[in-house]
């Protein structure tokens, strides 16, 4: 994986849309607009089940095949391998990074961590990338953790100057800045794409502000 991949970090799934909106065509404007990665990310009272979610995560995955960018499953290691998924994200409560990445072998393995303690022990496992958030209050994830601000961020990036970072949490275009410049490589966001109104600007304003550091 490379870092740059994290630049624009889509995260979906069919909750993540408005009712009046077809998942699959939100995800194909995002990628034809220039998202950097992709992640399958199907929870929620609503949530897909059964085949119709894993038909729903195998159009997604023929979809950014289509446009290179890398394809990767929330939570869900089983349907990861079964898929041949890119990778695979992982939170602290879902599975021990160390299981899961015997699991997985060399596919990308992204990681949420809080605190130093968590963000070693991804790097000793070989995380590709850890995800740090929500730095910002989110609606979109409904045991989301209290917005932590950009210290832990800013203190991760100072520990290892080249981890891949992600930051994730209530980021729009109008924060995104903020957050690049604390040393995150990208910002993972549902909502600012889900519900934006353009897409293409939307995605092209992110890309536009992460460039200003590189
Ligand atoms: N993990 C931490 S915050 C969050 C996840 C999945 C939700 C991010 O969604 P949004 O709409 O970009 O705040
Ligand atoms: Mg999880």
């Amino acid at each position: 994986m490379k870092r740059e991949d994290l630049q624009l970090y889509f995260i979906m799934g069919t909750s993540n849309v408005p009712p009046q909106q077809q998942p699959i065509y939100i995800l194909e404007k995002a990628l034809q607009a220039g998202i950097t990665m992709f992640q399958f990310r199907e929870k929620g009272p609503h949530a897909l089940t059964g085949l119709a979610y894993e038909q729903f995560a195998r159009q997604c995955q023929k979809l950014c095949h289509q446009y290179n960018v890398p394809f990767i499953v929330n939570d869900d290691i089983e349907l990861a391998i079964r898929l041949e998924a890119d990778g695979v994200h992982i939170g602290q409560d879902d599975f021990p990074v160390g299981e899961a990445r015997k699991k997985i072998g060399n596919m990308i393995l992204g990681v949420s961590v809080h605190c130093e303690e968590e963000l070693q022990i991804a790097i000793n496992h070989q995380a590709d990338y850890v995800g740090i958030g929500p730095i910002f209050p989110t609606s979109s994830k409904s045991d989301a953790r209290p917005p932590c601000g950009t210290s832990f961020l800013q203190q991760a990036r100072s520990l290892h100057p080249e981890l891949p970072i992600v930051a994730i949490g209530g980021i729009n275009c109008t924060n995104a800045q903020t957050v690049f410049q604390t040393g995150a490589d990208g910002v993972a966001v549902i909502s600012a794409i889900c519900e934006s109104e353009d897409v293409e600007h939307t995605v092209n304003t992110f890309r536009s502000l992460s460039c200003i550091n590189k």
